[in-house]
């Protein structure tokens, strides 16, 4: 099969684009990227994406969007596979990329929460989501042990909001999961889950949290102005 033409349509921040640029690292496919605005999406962008949301990608003159269907496409047009072989660990991988993705919606509650009760409320909600990752995680370095996989691709960008996080509170939600901790340590050295974010993202993650209006924003100013 010829490989198609291929452009993603992207936003410097957003971690489900980031789950298709580590995909397309790890199968080694060529193609193209533009970041667009989100908060002036150009006209062109409105027209051919139906949720109005990235990632897209441009395969020659189609448009195919939502990330995990993005992945698992690329994934199938070049060789090898970013997915265990066996049926029903393929389907427990494809769960937690799913939860992945529920772990994202917990963090934009933890960034935008207004007040500090509902920060903390989020803050238990994601200790208890990474628990019950920690119960089921083997030996790493990765989901799948020694095999990178999808899974990895989507929480490398879960685990970088934190390397942000971290430095403005000690949010301790991995306290209790050592297995946890290690797999983030083991995507943050991962070339494909480094180089899928611009080289100020942290500084960019750091001005759009600042302006939230939100609690995280208030400790931002309480950390700056104490010096
Ligand atoms: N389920 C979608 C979520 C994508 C998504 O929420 N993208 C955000 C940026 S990270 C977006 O484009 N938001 C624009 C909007 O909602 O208007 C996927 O997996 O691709």
């Amino acid at each position: 099969m010829d490989t198609p033409k291929l452009k993603l349509i992207s936003h410097v921040l957003c971690p489900y684009v980031q789950r298709v640029r580590i995909t397309l690292h790890e199968k080694n496919i060529a193609h193209e990227i533009e970041f667009i605005d989100l908060s002036d999406p150009p006209e062109w962008f409105k027209d051919i994406s139906p949720l109005g949301k990235v990632p897209v990608l441009l395969v020659d003159d189609e448009v195919l969007f939502e990330s995990n269907v993005i992945i698992e496409y690329l994934d199938e047009i070049s060789p090898g596979s970013l997915h265990p072989h066996n049926a029903l660990s393929k389907a427990k991988n494809r769960a937690w990329m799913e939860f992945g993705s529920e772990i994202l919606d917990t963090i934009a509650g933890l960034y935008n929460a207004k007040d500090k009760i509902t920060f903390e409320e989020k803050l238990t909600s994601l200790e208890q989501k990474f628990k019950s990752i920690e119960a089921i995680l083997a030996d790493g370095p990765y989901f799948n042990q020694k095999m990178f996989s999808m899974v990895d691709a989507v929480f490398g960008p879960v685990f970088r909001y934190f390397d942000v996080i971290d430095k403005i509170t000690d949010v301790r939600i991995f306290s209790a999961a050592p297995k946890v901790r290690a797999w983030r340590n083991a995507l943050q050295k991962r070339p494909s889950v480094q180089q899928a974010v611009v080289s100020d993202y942290p500084q960019l993650l750091l001005k759009f949290f600042k302006q939230r209006n939100s609690y995280l924003t208030e400790l931002i100013h309480q950390q700056s102005a104490a010096g």
